[in-house]
C-alpha cells in the first residue's frame, strides 16, 4: 500500500486500484499525480497477482477534469517552459502506457470527466458511466486541442468519427447517453462503488453485466449527438476549420429542434480559440491516418506551439483563474490563420 499526495493506490484481491483524490481541485492532474499514476501502471503491468486495474475518484463530484492548466500557465508567465513541458511529457507517455496496457483497464467515470481525465480512461478497456456523469473536451476554450491521445480516440470512435471532431470543436456537454451513443463510455450503473467489490467474486464482465441490469433509467436517455449525427457529418466531415465554420453560418434549420442545437454549437464555438480550431481541423485530419503514439506526438507539437501563443495563457485566465469567461482571442477570426502553420508541425 502506498499513499502518495493526491493519488492512492492499493490492492484488493486481484485489482489494483487506483484513486484520485484531489477533490478540491476536480482531481485535477499535477506532475505529481501523473508520476504516480504512471508508476502504479508500471509495477501492476508486470504483476502476475493483478488482473485488473480500476481507475477512480474518492469524491463522487469528479472523475477528473483534466490536467493543472493553471499551474502550467503559471510556470509558463514566469518564463519556466520547460515545466510545462515535463508535465505533457510525462502525461502522454503515461496515456501511452494505458493505450498499449497488457490488463484490463476498468475506469469509473462519476461525475466530472474532462480533457486529461478522458487521459486516463478512454485508453482502458472499460468505461463505466452513471446517470450523474458529465464529459467535455473543452480545451478549445482555454487556447488549446484535445490532446492526451484524444485526437487519436476520437478519431476511432464506433461512430464517424465527424462526431469526434465536433465533440473537439464545440466542447459539448456530453451526457450519459451521449457517451454510451459515442462509445466514450460502454456501459451505465447506479452506483460505481461496487465494482471493486464484486470483483473480489465475480469475473469483471459478470460485475458490469451485473450492475448495468440493476441500473434506474436515465433522465436524458436521448442523445442529441444521435439526434443530429446526420448534420453532424454532413457538417464536420470535410474541409478546413474555415469550410466548416462556412457550413455552420449558412445552415439553414428544417424544424424547432434543429433550429435549437444549431443555436447551442453555435454558442458553443463562440466560446472557442479560432487558432485552435484551426489547428485541430489539422491535427484530427491527420491523426485519423496514426496509430495512438504517432498521434500523441502530433498533440505534443501542436500543443506546445498553442501554449507558446498568448491565447493559452488568455483561454485559462479566462476560464480558470477571472472565470470572467470573456477571453480575447488573436487572431479572432479563423480567417486570418493558416492552417499550414499547424499542419507543417505534424508527423
Ligand atoms: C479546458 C481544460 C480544463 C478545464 C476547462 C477547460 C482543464 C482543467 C480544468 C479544471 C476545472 C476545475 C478545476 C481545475 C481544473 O478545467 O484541463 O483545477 O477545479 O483541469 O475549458 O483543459
Amino acid at each position: 500500500m502506498s499513499d502518495q499526495t493526491f493519488i492512492k493506490t492499493r490492492v484488493e484481491g486481484r485489482t489494483g486500484i487506483i484513486e484520485l483524490d484531489r477533490p478540491k481541485a476536480l482531481n485535477s492532474l499535477t506532475h505529481e499525480m501523473v508520476r504516480a499514476i504512471d508508476s502504479a501502471l508500471e509495477e501492476w503491468a508486470g504483476d502476475d497477482s493483478i488482473a485488473t486495474v480500476i481507475v477512480q475518484s474518492t469524491a463522487p463530484r469528479a472523475f477528473c477534469a483534466g490536467g493543472d492548466v493553471r499551474s502550467v500557465r503559471e510556470s509558463d508567465l514566469a518564463g519556466d517552459l520547460a515545466a510545462g513541458d515535463a508535465f505533457f511529457d510525462d502525461e502522454y507517455a503515461m496515456n501511452l502506457r494505458m493505450a498499449q496496457y497488457p490488463k484490463p483497464i476498468v475506469a469509473l467515470l462519476e461525475g466530472v470527466v474532462m480533457g486529461g481525465g478522458f487521459g486516463i480512461s478512454a485508453h482502458g478497456s472499460h468505461r463505466v458511466v452513471t446517470p450523474r456523469t458529465v464529459g467535455a473536451m473543452p480545451e478549445a476554450a482555454i487556447g488549446f486541442v484535445p490532446d492526451v491521445g484524444m485526437s487519436f480516440v476520437l478519431n476511432n470512435l464506433p461512430v464517424d468519427r465527424a462526431i469526434g471532431l465536433f465533440i473537439g470543436c464545440t466542447g459539448w456537454r456530453l451526457t450519459p447517453a451521449d457517451m454510451l451513443f459515442t462509445g466514450l463510455g460502454n456501459v451505465l450503473v447506479d452506483d460505481v462503488t461496487s465494482v471493486a467489490d464484486g470483483l473480489r467474486t465475480e469475473a469483471m464482465n459478470d460485475v458490469l453485466a451485473r450492475l448495468s441490469m440493476e441500473r434506474s433509467e436515465l433522465e436524458e436517455p436521448e442523445s442529441l449527438l444521435e439526434k443530429h449525427q446526420q448534420w453532424i457529418v454532413e457538417t464536420f466531415s470535410e474541409g478546413s476549420w474555415v469550410e466548416i465554420e462556412e457550413r455552420i453560418a449558412s445552415a439553414e434549420p428544417r424544424n424547432e429542434d434543429e433550429e435549437a442545437f444549431l443555436e447551442k454549437v453555435r454558442e458553443c464555438l463562440k466560446a472557442a480559440n479560432p487558432a485552435s480550431l484551426v489547428a485541430m481541423v489539422e491535427l484530427f485530419r491527420r491523426n485519423a491516418e496514426t496509430d495512438v503514439a504517432t498521434a500523441l506526438k502530433n498533440e505534443l507539437e501542436i500543443g506546445s506551439k498553442l501554449r507558446r501563443e498568448p491565447n493559452f495563457a488568455e483561454g485559462v485566465r479566462a476560464v480558470l483563474v477571472d472565470k470572467d469567461h470573456a477571453p480575447h482571442f488573436e487572431p479572432d477570426s479563423a480567417r486570418n490563420i493558416n492552417p499550414q502553420v499547424y499542419a507543417g508541425l505534424l508527423d
